[in-house]
């Protein structure tokens, strides 16, 4: 008796140490309906101090809701209507790019488009989604952000876009904090880091404001003669998650992740200081922020990067369908695919050496290939004798029912984006549910015919369990390497290979899931032939169980170090990002949407 006395009383004495020793340091868990919550005086003086930029959130397909108080018709009309136009849909909060993504569970606002079944009384919900956001638009604005969340133990969530393939730009139940409207863009012919003395000036560097997308960017650096590295998305962000993640792009054969080129950042941290870093101020923050992933550092404001001068976007796009004869479901790729892809891999490490860059699309019915050379020395002539072995394979193969094949010299990037809109829409998935199981492939694996059977012989395994489409997208090249925190896998790696299956939102469950199954047994296929698994966080499969290698490689114990010293107490956080815990409850929606 004496004895469990003194147990039950050690183990009281513990528990107490513990839990005072812990309550100084916030777990943001604070949830709606709990007395922690603020109250409407507090949303109110707080609001304040955001220049009244706290809005309630509207979901998009609210109007479409007859059970809402925002229905109407008319409203639910143009929504339906925009429904999958990635411009439409960044323009609110309301919405992400992916439905899945501001899906939990069941508990979605889809138009009633795509959802036959839905019943009159059915409730548009927030989903994933913050009931509240602050749309920032000064560095002040997310320091008040900041100190809101800090005081209330909120968890905070940071969209931009809202593009995110593993649905990082939302976190139910927090306060969600939009960054669009950060739309600062310079461009600086000499640039002299900040507080940076034994440096000299740098040639060419670009600023873009960590609201601003590609579509912007493009045009504006463009009228200056010059050019970032952005991603092939328009509606993409260069200086949110894109950067932040790696952002590989059509010139990163020719110059690198966007990465690479960072040379300084504004940015605010957890202890709502505003900061510019670059090597010489915090330079184990500025060397983290460079690939290390979005959301967990720092909040950027602006991003410094080199630019250069423009080029023409030579382009080969061809397109072709499978003759019914040769198209053998559930077995193996038809022979046709496996010529295809055997050719282009082999033509692969040749190409990127040359700066050509490209993605490939292959679908059990269909080939596509969009191959392009941003260059400036007859562009035109040299990407037609770059690619004449495999365009002679494709255009007189007896299996191939063309549908295009064409060569066309764009004036820049931004020209290519608007003459290829059709294709950058149809394989964008605006709108729809997707997943993106990856994996980098490395250079050595293109090295040799044996190798590259190998890897085919993978890729057929895939294609046997899954109708989908894979893509491959030329790499950066390793020659222009900054000092960043990317996985090191990108410096050897010469496609990028993405199993993404995509589905429109009220598709059955079991369709839903027998697809990313699919896509899933058939990474593992193309997996299995790899000695490194290594995949790009930004474009990778939320599902990921070893993501801390896979996605960080080496880098992550460094990187979780760094987010210790600037991040103490999690401030940020999001799934399966550097530091993060997979099972806190604020990532319960995972679990249901899988
Ligand atoms: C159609 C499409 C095409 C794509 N093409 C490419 C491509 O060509 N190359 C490529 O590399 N990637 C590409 N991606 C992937 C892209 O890099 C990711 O979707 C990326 O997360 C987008 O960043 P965002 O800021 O635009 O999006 P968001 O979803 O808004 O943000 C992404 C992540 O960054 C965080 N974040 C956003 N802004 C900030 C900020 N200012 N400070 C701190 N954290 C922030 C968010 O919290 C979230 O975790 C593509 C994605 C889509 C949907
Ligand atoms: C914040 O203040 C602005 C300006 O007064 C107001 O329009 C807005 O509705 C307020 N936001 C909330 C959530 O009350
Ligand atoms: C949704 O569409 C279906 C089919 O057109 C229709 O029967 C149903 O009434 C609609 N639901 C609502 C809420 O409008
Ligand atoms: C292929 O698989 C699908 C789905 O599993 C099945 O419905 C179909 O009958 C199969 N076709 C062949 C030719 O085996
Ligand atoms: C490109 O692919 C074609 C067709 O498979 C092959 O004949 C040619 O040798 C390849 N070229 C290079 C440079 O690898
Ligand atoms: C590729 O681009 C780099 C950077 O502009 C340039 O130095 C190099 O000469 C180019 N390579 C070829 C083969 O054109
Ligand atoms: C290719 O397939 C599509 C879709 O089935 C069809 O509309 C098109 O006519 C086909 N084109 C050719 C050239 O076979
Ligand atoms: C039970 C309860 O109080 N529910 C409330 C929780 O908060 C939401 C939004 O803040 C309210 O709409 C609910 O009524």
């Amino acid at each position: 008796m004496a004895s469990t006395i003194s147990i039950l009383s050690f183990f009281a004495i513990n528990a107490l140490t513990f839990l005072s020793a812990r309550a100084a340091a916030p777990t943001f868990n604070c949830q709606p309906n709990q007395s922690c919550w603020p109250t409407t005086a507090d949303w109110n003086a707080f609001n304040k101090t955001v220049s009244g930029q706290l809005k309630a959130t509207v979901m998009l397909a609210s109007p479409c809701y007859p059970s809402s108080p925002n229905f109407n018709e008319a409203e639910c009309a143009t929504v339906e209507a925009n429904y999958f136009d990635p411009t439409f849909r960044q323009t609110v909060y309301g919405s992400m790019e992916h439905f899945n993504w501001e899906a939990c569970g069941s508990a979605n606002c889809a138009p009633n488009l795509t959802v036959t079944t839905q019943s009159k009384d059915a409730v548009c919900s927030l989903g994933t989604l913050s009931a509240f956001h602050v749309d920032a638009s000064t560095a002040a604005d997310i320091t008040a952000t900041l100190a809101f969340v800090r005081k209330h133990n909120i968890r905070l969530s940071i969209r931009n876009t809202g593009h995110d393939y593993l649905g990082r730009s939302a976190i139910p139940n927090s306060l969600a904090l939009e960054m669009s409207n950060f739309q600062t863009m310079e461009f600086h012919p000499t640039f002299q880091l900040n507080n940076c003395k034994s440096t000299s000036a740098i040639t060419n560097v670009g600023i873009m404001g960590a609201g601003v997308i590609g579509d912007e960017a493009l045009p504006f650096f463009s009228a200056k003669g010059m050019q970032p590295v952005v991603g092939a998305c328009p509606t993409v962000g260069p200086a949110g998650g894109f950067s932040m993640g790696g952002g590989h792009g059509p010139l990163s054969p020719t110059n690198g992740l966007l990465a690479d080129n960072a040379v300084e950042f504004d940015i605010v941290t957890a202890d709502g200081k505003f900061r510019t870093v670059n090597q010489c101020n915090d330079p184990d923050l500025f060397w983290a922020l460079r690939g290390g992933g979005a959301g967990t550092y720092a909040i950027m404001v602006n991003y410094k990067t080199l630019v250069y001068p423009k080029t023409t976007f030579a382009t080969w796009h061809f397109r072709a369908n499978i003759s019914s004869n040769a198209i053998t479901p559930n077995t193996t790729m038809s022979t046709v695919l496996r010529d295809v892809i055997t050719a282009v891999s082999t033509n692969q490490t040749t190409w990127t050496k040359n700066n050509m860059t490209g993605f490939d699309v292959f679908t059990p019915t269909t080939v596509e290939l969009m191959e392009m050379l941003p260059s400036n020395d007859n562009a035109l002539a040299q990407l037609k004798s770059l690619t004449s072995s495999v365009h002679q394979l494709v255009t007189t193969h007896p299996d191939l029912a063309i549908v295009n094949d064409d060569f066309i010299l764009y004036d820049d990037q931004d020209a290519w984006e608007t003459g290829q809109a059709e294709f950058i829409t149809r394989t964008s998935g605006d709108g729809i549910g997707i997943i993106t199981p990856s994996r980098l492939i490395p250079r050595d694996i293109l090295a040799s015919t044996e190798s590259i059977n190998t890897f085919t012989a993978g890729f057929d395994a895939a294609a046997a369990l899954s109708e989908l489409a894979f893509f491959k997208t030329a790499p950066p090249s390793s020659k222009n390497t900054g000092d960043t925190s990317v996985n090191p896998a990108w410096y050897s790696t010469a496609m990028h290979f993405i199993a993404g299956p995509g589905w429109p939102p009220g598709t059955p469950q079991a369709l839903t899931d027998a697809l990313q199954e699919g896509a899933r047994n058939g990474l593992a296929k193309v997996a299995n032939v790899l000695d490194v698994q290594a995949a790009y966080t930004n474009e990778a499969d939320w599902a990921e169980p070893n993501w801390q290698s896979v996605f960080y490689g080496s880098n992550y114990n460094k990187l979780l170090q760094i987010k210790q010293k600037y991040d103490p107490d999690n401030l940020f956080t999001c799934w399966k990002c550097v530091g993060s815990d997979v099972n806190a409850p604020q990532f319960s929606c995972y679990a249901e949407t899988q």
